[in-house]
């Protein structure tokens, strides 16, 4: 038997201690009133002395109860943790959602930049297809089946533009030969490209040339031909009318060649156009060249392609590429004409600076990969 006192303010302490020490089968012997010792007790309330008891088996039985309790306690105490434990990890969980959508924001957010930082470099190869372009003075407009905007690599843009104007540049084989008429604007070199292929034809091909002008609107033009005449022994014949025009291809009829120069007269001047469609209609020509610089503004090709149109020409030559850095004209030329080149001038030499160029030619010098010195 435990025998246990306790000195308590009420009895309900004394229970609860009690139960607590001793368990639920202790039994109160005995409880009185005390004071509490020395001088102070006399002046305090009164406490009160409880004896309690419990049997040894009992005991066994408490202390055993206590550790099922203990054990109990444990489990839901184990229990307990592991609900909290889900409610932390649903609480992470829910926590980490956020997470889990600032993430996908995040990554959305990147591919966005992504984007524009292609779309930058796209446009930055863009730009420089389009510089490009400009530098070599191409009409972009007239690229036919390639999308500017396919391309984000300069290089390979270059390379299939290559292909592209070796499919596009026609250069004409034809032979000069029978009667061959130069139509084109003021001052494109009519004249002196007259001069360079007589002195071709008869110097070096060693064919018989004659040499015909209409030119008699601009004061001199009639004697720089004379002269070219002169100096290289070739019939020369001055036409002024239709009909002088007739005699004089007859009067030349033994030629190998005739070369026929005409008046330049501006595309925007349709009475004069039609003029000079009168009297090549006359000569009844077997080729019709459309002279026109290389230094002509990628506008004026069309108003002179548009203004000569009425005029049945047959192929182009390009003069003066002496007198230019970049070659796009000639593609643009031959593009919006839908005519092969006949000749290229490269100066003022007579008769040197003529020649029927190569395709792959044409197309280093409107690609910027040759030049013409
Ligand atoms: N740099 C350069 N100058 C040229 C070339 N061809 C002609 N010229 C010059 O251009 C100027 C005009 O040449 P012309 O042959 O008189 O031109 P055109 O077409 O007959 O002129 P019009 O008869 O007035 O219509 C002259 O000073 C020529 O020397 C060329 O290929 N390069
Ligand atoms: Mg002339």
């Amino acid at each position: 038997m435990v025998i246990k006192k306790y000195i308590v303010k009420n009895m309900n302490e004394a229970l609860t201690r009690i139960r607590y020490e001793l368990g639920k089968d202790a039994i109160i012997l005995s409880q009185r009133k005390v004071r509490e010792s020395g001088v102070k007790g006399y002046f305090k309330p009164k406490l009160i002395e409880v004896t309690a008891a419990l049997e040894n088996n009992k005991l066994e039985k408490k202390n055993k109860y206590e550790t099922v309790e203990k054990e109990e306690n444990i489990d839901s105490f184990k229990a307990s943790l592991n609900s909290i434990k889900n409610i932390i990890d649903k609480e992470d969980k829910k926590s980490k959602e956020p997470e889990n959508n600032l993430k996908e924001e995040v990554k959305e957010i990147k591919d966005l930049l992504n984007k524009v930082i292609k779309n930058t470099n796209k446009e930055k190869e863009d730009n420089l297809v389009e510089n490009y372009l400009n530098e070599i003075d191409v009409d972009k407009n007239l690229l036919e089946g390639l999308d500017l905007e396919d391309y984000d690599d300069i290089d390979k843009f270059k390379e299939d533009f290559k292909t592209l104007l070796s499919k596009e540049i026609k250069v004409s084989t034809k032979d000069l030969s029978g009667k061959i008429a130069l139509i084109g604007p003021t001052g494109v070199g009519k004249t002196t490209t007259i001069a360079k292929l007589a002195g071709r034809l008869a110097l070096i091909d060693k064919k018989k040339v004659g040499l015909i002008t209409i030119d008699t609107y601009r004061i001199g033009a009639v004697e720089q031909l004379k002269t070219y005449a002169e100096i290289m022994n070739i019939p020369f014949k001055v036409v002024i009318t239709l009909k002088e025009m007739e005699k004089a291809i007859k009067e030349l009829e033994d030629c190998d060649v005739i070369l026929i120069d005409t008046t330049g007269r501006s595309s925007k001047n349709t009475m004069q156009i039609s003029e000079l469609r009168a009297f090549i209609q006359k000569i009844n020509a077997d080729n019709i060249s459309l002279v026109i610089s290389g230094t002509t503004k990628n506008k004026d090709i069309d108003t002179i392609l548009k203004g000569y149109g009425e005029i049945n020409y047959e192929n182009i030559i390009i003069t003066k590429l002496d007198e230019t850095t970049s070659y796009g004209c000639i593609y643009n030329i031959i593009k919006k004409s839908k005519k092969e080149i006949a000749y290229i001038t490269t100066g003022q030499n007579v008769p040197e600076d003529i020649k029927t160029p190569s395709i792959n030619e044409v197309c280093k010098l409107v690609l910027g990969e040759d030049t013409i010195c």
